[in-house]
Parts: structure tokens; sequence; C-alpha cells
């Protein structure tokens, strides 16, 4: 509405330029404003002029003082030419966001800047539009934003349609076959762009048989989406099989130095670009969980993935290749092996082996986006790679987006972590030099978009702190909440914002406080990874991760006397997490085997802490049902009687996680919770 209630000037041509004249069109028609792409008349004025520098007058020269312009003289141009001879060009993303003479200008020099301008006017509503907005260049961060989306194109018979998707199926694909209507995809795009997202990949990692198929005789269902999201500044990835030359080309071998292997990938990669000139590049999972990869050749992670950055470099394009590789068959018996070491071990090695246009996509802990884990030591030791960090949206780990859990803290946590102490850069800026941000996508085909209706926040926050990751997460939030819940849209605004807040801003620690304590991970049920199994994994191949025994818990990793993987880190943080008086309580049983009446920092004890989070977690959740009662008739009633029944399983979930997890180490501590309170 305070867009669409007033008078708007557009400069600029360019496909993006068209999408935010029809964004402007569509709301004024909707709220009676008037939008122009051309002054018509003299001394006609705007309340907002969005504009391409381009599109501006050269030079104000004095004739221009009787120019039209922007029906506030030549103010706003003299001004503008201030700023590009500013040492600071505004980048192909930036824009200027300013005030003068009562009109809200943005310029930027690139249709995508004006795109993303556009969206941040309508985040700050009218105050857009009041004299307080001060003038502001904007750029993001980062220059890659990206979704992974881990959709399916056939339902795969264990993980669906999406993988680890609670959002109701593939907003691309149907049991096999592309959807018809992609009014839902562009309305994704818009909603991307809204976030600052600007690259998608629409396919799973784990690329099966069907999903192999779209490098090439089912690319045409790609270049579609391509085309769909192409007008939001979205550009389209695809996840490829690393053995898709046998699979698809016949050939005998994928190593990645045949000549045959390397011509095939070219050749295809060619054919891509003829149908999708804007085509990003490839996502790759190789030798992990069952795909396939170099090693099967006898040949390097950066062999592999050079050989695939020879095929789209000449189209400029990148490979995304992903850190996750660790041994998935591992003997429960076999102490040394230790799953959070891997990615270190495989890839540090190979720093300054990958070309230009690799991306080491690393995910943000060193074992599987778990409530609580440490910073992936590799984001810090591969200075002549670029590095992306990847944080998973969709709620695996997390609750399913059955739980309330906003994970805008856990990601600026780990986008402010200092690898090398408070005066070193932060993974952040490590990333804004290289590789980007990388989210697997919460999005579906679900009314809501996300299953729980507050996931939503969590896609936002992801583009977000992609675009700036300094920004506080609950200011982001706010944001989500004004964007989302809309007096406009008949929502009372303050009550929901006053209560979404108490029951969002902190969902991330009472999610950690009822489930695995103090950074241990997992104690879910194996397969699906859905509530509470202790020992689900803990004698699997996949990995061992708590060692509970009568004594104690927690995974020795020192170097001292465990697995050594502390000294992953550099200073300070090898030290800190080395030494059992320094580790963060947070992290203690990530880092340290230790016994049940061990102090913490806090005061508690490791077994009275594991208590008293359990019963305040669940407890909190009962809380945040009562609270959410509170909205009743103030929000969607469709959507507020979806986050009724969600929260409903929250409770109960919670209460299952505190009771299995307390009796269990009841059980096996045989020490009784000092407040007496219900263990079975
Ligand atoms: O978290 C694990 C998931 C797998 C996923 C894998 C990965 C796409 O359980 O479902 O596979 O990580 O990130 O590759």
């Amino acid at each position: 509405r305070a867009i669409g209630a007033r008078r708007v000037l557009v400069l600029g041509d360019g496909m993006l330029v068209e999408t935010v004249r029809e964004e402007i069109t569509v709301a004024c028609a909707r709220f009676g404003g008037q939008v122009r792409h051309r002054q018509d008349q003299a001394g006609e004025r705007f309340d907002l002029v969005l504009a391409l520098t381009g599109a501006l007058p050269a030079m104000p020269t004095a004739a221009d003082a009787g120019h039209p312009f922007l029906g506030s003289d030549a103010a706003i141009a003299t001004w503008q030419y201030g700023w590009r001879g500013a040492p600071e060009a505004l980048g192909g993303e930036g824009f200027v966001l300013t005030r003068r003479e009562e009109v809200t200008v943005v310029l930027a020099d690139e249709p995508r800047g004006l795109l993303y301008g556009l969206f941040e006017v309508v985040r700050l509503g009218e105050s857009a539009f009041g004299s307080g907005l001060g003038a502001a260049i904007h750029r993001p961060a980062m220059r890659l934003r990206m979704i992974n989306h881990w959709d399916n194109v056939d339902a795969h018979p264990v993980m669906g349609q999406v993988e680890r998707g609670y959002a109701g199926g593939s907003l691309f694909w149907q049991d096999g076959l592309p959807r018809r209507d992609l009014a839902r995809v562009q309305a994704y795009g818009r909603l991307l762009a809204a976030c600052g997202i600007n690259a998608a990949t629409v396919n799973n990692v784990n690329v099966h048989r069907a999903e192999t198929h779209l490098l090439t005789d089912r690319l045409g269902e790609v270049a579609a989406i391509a085309r769909v999201l192409r007008p939001y500044g979205v550009r389209v990835h695809l996840s490829v099989n690393f053995a898709a030359p046998i699979v698809l080309g016949a050939l005998a071998t994928a190593d990645p130095l045949d000549p045959a292997v390397r011509d095939w990938w070219a050749s295809a990669t060619r054919r891509v670009y003829e149908a999708i000139p804007d085509f990003g590049g490839y996502v790759v999972k190789a030798d992990s969980e069952g795909q396939p990869g170099p090693f099967a050749y006898g040949r390097s992670h950066a062999e592999g993935a050079d050989m695939l950055a020879d095929a789209v470099a000449p189209f400029g394009g990148v490979v995304h290749w992903r850190a996750f590789v660790y041994n998935h068959r591992q003997d429960w018996r076999d102490r040394s092996t230790d799953r959070a070491r891997a990615a270190y071990d495989h890839f540090v090695p190979l720093d300054g082996r990958f070309r230009d246009n690799v991306i080491v996509q690393v995910k943000h802990g060193p074992m599987d986006f778990q409530v609580r884990e440490p910073v992936s030591p590799v984001i810090a030791a591969m200075p002549a790679t670029r590095v992306a960090v990847e944080v998973q949206a969709t709620q695996e780990y997390t609750g399913q987006q059955r739980h309330i859990c906003y994970l805008g803290p856990l990601w600026s946590s780990v986008l402010r972590f200092a690898p090398h102490g408070p005066d070193g850069s932060t993974v952040a800026d490590i990333v804004a030099g290289g590789g980007g941000f990388v989210a697997v996508s919460n999005a579906g085909a679900d009314h809501f978009w996300t299953g729980h209706p507050l996931a939503q926040a969590n896609l936002y926050a992801a583009g977000r702190l992609a675009w700036q990751p300094t920004a506080d997460p609950t200011a982001l939030l706010d944001e989500w909440i004004g964007l989302t819940f809309n007096p406009a849209t008949g929502d009372d605004a303050e009550p929901v914002r006053r209560t979404l807040h108490l029951l969002m801003d902190d969902s991330w620690r009472t999610y950690e406080q009822y489930t695995a304590p103090l950074g241990i991970g997992f104690m879910v049920r194996p397969g699906h990874h859905y509530g509470p199994d202790v020992d689900g994994y803990e004698y699997t191949p996949w990995g061992t991760y708590h060692f509970a025994d009568r004594d104690g818990v927690g995974v020795d990793r020192t170097r001292a006397s465990g697995t050594g993987f502390t000294g992953q880190y550099p200073e300070p943080w090898s030290q800190i997490y080395e030494s059992l008086d320094d580790c963060p309580d947070e992290l203690l049983l990530f880092f340290h085997h230790v016994g049940f009446r061990h102090v913490l920092h806090n005061g508690s004890t490791v077994i009275q802490h594991i208590y008293d989070t359990h019963f305040a977690g669940a407890e909190r959740v009962a809380e945040m049902r009562q609270q959410w009662h509170e909205l009743d008739g103030l929000v969607d009633p469709a959507l507020f009687t979806r986050v009724v029944a969600l929260l409903e399983e929250q409770v109960r979930s919670a209460e299952e996680w505190r009771d299995q997890i307390n009796t269990y180490f009841f059980r096996k501590s045989g020490v009784p919770d000092a407040k007496g309170r219900p263990i079975y």
C-alpha cells in the first residue's frame, strides 16, 4: 500500500526494470496510485522515483534547471553525480536510497539493483516516505546468495518428492512430471528476490536416475523454470551426477582425466548454455553417502571439480563442490574414526588446487546441521580456495517444520564467528570474498510455502543474512513479521508483532533445551530424523555420537586423549576447545567426554543441567501454545488453525524428548533430579 497509493516514476530499460514496473503497476491498480515511464508534463511531481543511473540526463547544466527532471529540478541529478563520482560504485546489485525534496529516490547502475531497491522500499513501507529516511548505499555483502532445493523429479521411494522436505511437495515436479502451471514458481521467484536471493538449484544433490537426465534430454524442464525465475534476478544452477557420462553418455568411465569424459562434459555444458544462456553452473555431491565421485578412479576432488569447472568456464559458470564427504560405513568399534574430522581431512590438503570458478561448499558445522555445533574448521583453513557456507533452512534436525524454530540467531552466530579470534576476519568475511551463502530450501507446494507458516521466517532470514551478514536476526524477524502480517490484509499489527517475537526470538534455544544437550547432537530416530532416540545411531555405520556410559557422556575430540579434531582449529579456538576449563558450556559434549557430575561454567552439573533444560524447554513450549492462542481473531483464520495444530504436536514432541532424554540419563547415571520432578 505504501507504494501502491503513490505517484511513481520508473526510468530505465531491461527485463528486471520491467519487473519493477509490473510490480508497481499491480500495486497502483490496487491502491489507487499512478505509475509513469517518463515525465509527460513539466513540473509533474512524483512521490517515488526508481531510476537506472544510465537513464538519467547526462550532466546537469544550467539548462537542466528548467528540465522537468523528476519533478524536483536537477537536484537529484546533481546529487547523483556526487555518488557516481565517489569511489564506491554501486555494483551490479547495489542501489542508493534517499529522499530529496519530498521525493523518495532509488538509483541503481543495473536493473538488478533497481529490483532490490524496490523491495527495500516495500520493506520500509510508510517510513520510506518520511523525512527520517537517510541516504544510504545498499550493496550485498555476498555476490552468491543461493538456495538449494533437494527436489526429486520422481518421488523417491524413501525420501519422497523432496528429500527432507516438510512443505508439501516440490514446486517444480510432481510424480515424475514437471508441473504444468508455473504460476507458483513465478511467485516463488518474487519471494526469493524479496529476500535477496539470486541463485537456485532446482534438484536434489542426491541425483537419482530421472534427475540425471535434467542435464540433457530433460533440460527443457530446467530451462522452463529458469525462464520464470529470470525476471526476478534468480539464476538457475543444476545438481549433476558425477557419473553422468556413464549414465547418459554410454561411456565406460567418468574418470575426470579421461579426454572422452572431458569432451562429454564440455559438449553437454555447451548445450545447457544454448538453452539457458545465464545458467549459473553445477552443484556436486561426490563420494558422499553413496553418490559417485572421483575416488572411484583414484582421482582427487580437486581433479573432479576442476574438470567440471573447465566445462562451465567458457560461459562464466561456477561449480559448487560440496565438502560433505565422510565415511558412512564406519564400524562403531573403531574409535579412531571421527566424522567431525572428515571434511577437513579430505579438503584442506587440496587448498590451492581448485580452479577460480570452483566453490567448495561447506556445511556450517563439521557434522550435519545439528541444533548446536561448532563452526566447521574447513571455512578458515582454505585461504586459496573460494568457500561457501551451507546452512539448512529445511528443518531436518530442528523440528521438521512442525516445531517453531527460528534459525536466524544460529546462522548469525556462524557468520559472526571469527576463526582466528576477535581481531581476525569472520566467517561472513571469508565467504563474502569467495563463495557466498547457500541455504537448503524449506519451501514447497504447501499453501503457506513452508508447512509451518512461521518457518517462512527462516527463508527470509537466509536471504537477508546473505545480503547483510551483520544484520541483527531479531530485527530481520521483525521485518518478516511486518511484511507478512500486514494491517492491509486485516491483521492487527502490534499484538501480532509482540506475540510472534515472544514465540520466535528464542525458539532455536528452546528447541535446543528439550533436545540433544550441550552440543552432543543427533539422538534422533534414524532414517527420518524426527523425535528422540538416544541410542538410535550409536551402533550404526553412520557414526557414533554420544558415548554415554554409567559415568559420563560426550565425545573426546581433544588432541591430548581423543580424536584430535580440536587441532583442526587455528588459535585461539584450538586451545579453547581443547581445554575442559575454557570450552563453552554449549559445546562441552561435542569436544569432551565428562562425568555426569562435572560442573559447568553456569554452576550446574552436567546431569542437573540436562534435567533442568529439558523441563524448562518443554514447559516453554506449553507456554508458547498459550501465547499463540492470544492471536485468535487477529490473524488469518486458516493460518491460525494450522499453527494451533502444529503447536499441539510441538508440545507433545517436546514432552517426549524431555522424558526420553531425562529417563535415559537418569538410568545411565543413577543421579536423581535435585528437584524431584517426574522421571520414568
Ligand atoms: O543431512 C543429511 C541428510 C541427507 C542429505 C545429506 C546431504 C541430501 O540426512 O538427506 O542428502 O545430509 O547434505 O547431502
